[in-house]
């Protein structure tokens, strides 16, 4: 090599250099934090200011632990109902731990046929109060949809065949619009200050199964995928409702499931969920939530998208020690933004303990574990 080659390639490497240097010089001038995510791209674009923030915290929690979710958290639990004494807000997880949880869990199913209470009795307007007073006090909120059978009449488990009645050019078209319009009219009176509360909506779960109208052997994906893309259209576009993200979220893959096969695409989904329950049978479960939490990180990183463990729990919580051994190691580097168990209905049908429950101490011991956030963890986070 001549000195001019060497000056040359001396002077090409400099500038290289310099050019990097200058790269991340402009990078900390845009503010871009280490930590910070490339800006999400949500379903709706024109997202409120609330729901994008909800969303940065969603990524946020997922890199500390995880949020720890209820069903009817405050609605009922046992021995209690918010109905009966609507001044003092319980919660049988704030009986047994001090705290509330950080995602509070609510279910809509009821209102699109126009009832003042839901499938489980909860009324619409208890309801409200308790999604405004979840908010106010920094918790997240989420909400699923029983939705009636629109053919049938029957309840969410009437397996009567209705998706491809609904979807647009079927002969019950008009009552699901009327139905969605009841659902965004609800939604639309979730207000703090003025302003829409955000919401995780998460409609039309566990379609692999077939136990629900919407899904496994009782619709094609094809159909199910129009109805997701269509109620969204009516929400987001008809309705403008502009604080929702969206949630699919299948049920435990069974061997010949793929997670994808009923997703309606990137540009309809926010946040990539999975239901899956211990039925008494820890080492199952165990194997089935480590084999299907990976399958759904790997899908959520590649599409840049949050992930949560949407449902669980073991009815009646009978297992010793279940939340400190039988959950808390399967998810706990798992990447989960949430987890969230079921309802707390009476002795046979509860997935959070109570008072003088055998796993009380336990679920104490979880609460107190370094990625378990509970509503004051959740407000003592900094971004
Ligand atoms: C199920 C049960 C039912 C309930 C439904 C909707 O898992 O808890 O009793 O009606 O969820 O909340």
């Amino acid at each position: 090599m001549t000195k001019t080659q060497k000056i040359f390639r001396a002077n090409k490497l400099r500038n290289i250099l310099s050019l990097f240097i200058i790269t991340l010089f402009l990078y900390s001038c845009n503010g871009v934090k280490k930590d910070t995510v490339i800006q999400p791209k949500l379903v709706d674009k024109t997202a409120s200011k609330n729901t994008i923030e909800l969303y940065a915290k969603l990524v946020n929690i997922s890199k500390k632990g995880f949020a720890v979710g209820h069903q009817d958290d405050t609605s009922y639990g046992l021995g209690w109902n918010y109905k009966d004494n609507p001044t003092i807000i319980k919660s049988d997880v704030k009986k047994v731990t001090g705290d509330f949880p950080a995602v509070f869990g609510f279910d809509i199913g009821w209102i699109e046929i126009d009832k003042s209470y839901n499938l489980d009795t909860v009324p619409f307007n208890a309801m409200r109060d308790l999604i405004i007073d979840a908010y106010k006090k920094g918790g997240i909120i989420t909400i699923s949809w029983h939705a009636n059978n629109p053919v049938s009449g029957g309840d969410s488990w009437d397996q009567t065949i209705a998706v491809p009645n609904i979807i647009k050019g079927g002969d019950q078209r008009e009552k699901y619009e009327l139905w969605v319009s009841r659902v965004a009219n609800f939604i639309a009176s979730l207000k703090y200050e003025g302003e829409a509360i955000p919401i995780i909506f998460r409609p039309f779960h566990e379609m692999n199964g077939s136990w629900f109208w919407w899904g496994g052997k009782n619709c094609d994906a094809k159909d199910y995928i129009t109805l997701w893309k269509e109620t969204v259209h009516l929400l987001r576009d008809t309705h403008n409702l502009h604080n929702l993200l969206y949630v699919y979220s299948p049920n435990k893959l069974n061997p010949s499931d793929t997670y994808l096969e009923y997703y309606p695409g990137d540009e309809y989904v926010d946040i990539l969920g999975i239901d899956i329950y211990d039925f008494n049978n820890a080492e199952d479960y165990k194997k089935s939530v480590i084999h299907d939490l990976a399958i759904v990180k790997e899908l959520a990183t590649k599409k840049n998208k949050v992930y949560a463990f949407s449902e669980t729990g073991l009815e009646s919580i009978k297992t010793e020690n279940w939340f400190t051994e039988v959950l808390y190691p399967v998810i706990e580097n798992s990447g989960i933004s949430w987890v969230l168990t079921w309802r707390n209905y009476d002795k046979k049908h509860h997935y959070m303990p109570y008072n003088g429950h055998i796993n009380e101490t336990d679920f104490i011991r979880f609460e107190k574990l370094p990625k378990t956030l509970f509503l004051k963890d959740l407000n003592n986070l900094n971004n």
